[in-house]
């Protein structure tokens, strides 16, 4: 059999991202990637880490017209780039989960803002739509996260609230994933189970529009909301003016999905019992389930999963931006930063970060505001180990209502390039760090979704596990192990950052 190409994109909240992956007799292996950044490759829109400024800290929007611009940019250096195309089979994609893109009839933006899942504004809108179906346990149960700010669903009802004349104006209301689909076919592309259970619209057993929610949330929206279609569903085929561009067939196009989902598949989650860390704009830890098991505390959720499975997740929206602002707060570079962790011990002398730069999703901060014990804010690498500890801590002690001690965590996103950091989480979880030789699980995920929906559809299925097989398997080279006297360094410190906490979030403790 001839090679085949696939082509997978991830449009995250600071860049687009591509990758193009040739398999052969079964092989995968990586032909071409590409990255561009938000605020470098598309200037004119003004954003900031792919975000546009404004007066309220709770509100984040994007501008889809810039996520739209980025495609046809990468599209056409891929299309310069000298690869052969001709072999191209399938395309899927990823995106920042929770955003909404709002259209009029004739699909142009009846808002000219997207929120994003940085987004916490909604809080009002949340609780309506708690209240009106029964209380967070139900929400929950039903669809497998109870109300959060970013989740579609409360982003819909406040626009419907605030601006009932562009709400009235939309007939339809894509995600990012969807949104972005829908170019590639010049149609309007379905939704798939993994990116909308992220809504607090769907009814995570069905994997259909869950129409209490619907009804609670805004008026008429069930018909602004597209179908959900099985995430291996081919959702038509490449326009004729990307072949064009391309120099290739009309490829099938594969449902998009969201980042995190996508990434379950390019870190090799197709079994029960692995967990993976994503150190992106937003931390994230996850892991594969058969059955969902909702997390009552909150602090989790459960989303669909590419493999018709479900997925667990905890969240972390002060992730790289909140690294980054330690590092520059003393004018470091990365190289820089990890010079101080490593002339820090483990345990860091007790000093410890609350590194709310942002207000926090998980635990619920609504009040942005750094928070320090025994930490003095000139203490460069005191603050530098602080943050990296305080982030790593919190992902081992929210994420236990998953119930899975793997003994090796499964590291992505642009920080898992940092092994400093990446030894800070080996010895807290107390687990091996594995990185992957492609850095972004959520675009491979996309190329390697795109080659199993290709397949299947092509009546050759695949099986996830030869799908992950050459590129989603984490390097056994390299490997990060834990110290012993740092984990159990760690064992007791993580219940001193669980404590400190809680008095923050009550408001017993007071700052630095
Ligand atoms: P996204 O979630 O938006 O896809 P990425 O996974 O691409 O984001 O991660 C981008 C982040 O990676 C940047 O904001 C930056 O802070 C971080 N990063 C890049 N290189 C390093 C490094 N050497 N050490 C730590 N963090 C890094
Ligand atoms: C997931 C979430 C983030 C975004 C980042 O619930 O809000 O991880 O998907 O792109």
């Amino acid at each position: 059999m001839a090679p085949n190409v696939y082509l997978g994109l991830d449009s995250s909240t600071q860049g687009l991202a591509a990758v193009l992956i040739r398999v052969d007799a079964g092989r995968a292996e990586v032909l071409w990637q590409h990255d561009l950044e938000f605020d470098r490759a598309c200037p004119e829109f003004g954003t900031i880490h792919g975000v546009l400024a404004s007066t309220d800290r709770h509100v984040k929007v994007s501008n889809p017209r810039m996520w739209v611009q980025a495609l046809d940019q990468m599209l056409t250096t891929l299309g310069q780039s000298g690869v052969d195309l001709s072999s191209l089979r399938a395309i899927s994609g990823s995106a920042q989960q929770h955003g909404s893109v709002y259209l009029d009839d004739r699909s142009e933006l009846s808002r000219p803002v997207a929120p994003i899942w940085m987004d916490s504004s909604t809080s009002e809108e949340c609780a309506e739509i708690t209240q009106a179906l029964g209380g967070s346990a139900v929400l929950a149960q039903r669809t497998g996260s109870r109300a959060f700010e970013r989740f579609t669903g409360p982003q819909i009802r406040k626009f419907s609230k605030l601006e009932p004349a562009a709400y009235g104006n939309t007939s339809r209301i894509h995600l990012v994933s969807s949104y972005l689909a829908s170019q590639l076919i010049d149609g309007d592309a379905p939704l798939e189970p993994g990116d909308a259970s992220g809504m607090n619209l769907m009814d995570l057993k069905t994997r259909d529009w869950w129409p209490a929610a619907v009804a609670a949330t805004a008026p008429g929206l069930a018909s602004r909301l597209p179908r959900i279609v099985p995430s291996h569903s081919v959702i038509g085929t490449l326009a004729p003016r990307w072949q064009a561009r391309l120099s290739c067939p009309p490829a099938r196009v594969i449902a998009w999905t969201g980042d995190n989902s996508s990434s379950v598949i390019g870190t090799g989650l197709v079994e029960e019992g692995r967990v993976a860390v994503s150190l992106g704009t937003s931390d994230t830890i996850f892991s594969l389930m058969h059955e969902p098991r909702v997390d009552t505390g909150g602090a989790g959720y459960v989303f669909g999963a590419p493999t018709g499975d479900y997925m667990g997740i905890t969240v972390f929206k002060n992730g790289s931006l909140a690294r980054e602002r330690v590092r520059d707060a003393y004018g470091l570079d990365w190289d820089g930063f990890s010079v101080a962790l490593r002339s820090t011990p483990p345990g860091n002398h007790g000093r410890l970060m609350f590194p709310w730069f942002e207000p926090e999703i998980t635990p619920h901060v609504p009040g942005a505001g750094v928070r320090r014990v025994d930490l003095d804010p000139g203490d460069m690498p005191g603050n530098v180990r602080a943050v990296v500890e305080g982030q790593m801590m919190a992902l081992a002690n929210y994420s236990q209502w998953m119930g899975v001690h793997a003994q090796v965590i499964h590291a992505t996103g642009g920080a898992a390039i940092n092994r400093d950091i990446l030894q800070v989480m080996a010895d807290v979880f107390d687990a091996e760090v594995a990185q992957f030789e492609v850095g972004n699980a959520a675009c491979l995920g996309a190329a390697l979704r795109a080659w199993h929906g290709d397949a299947l559809a092509a009546g050759t299925p695949v099986s996830w596990a030869d799908v992950t097989r050459d590129l989603a398997t984490p390097t056994s080279v390299g490997r990060i192990t834990p110290g012993r006297e740092a984990a159990r360094v760690y064992a007791q410190l993580r219940r001193r950052y669980a404590e400190a906490s809680v008095q923050f979030l009550r408001g017993t403790h007071d700052d630095d």
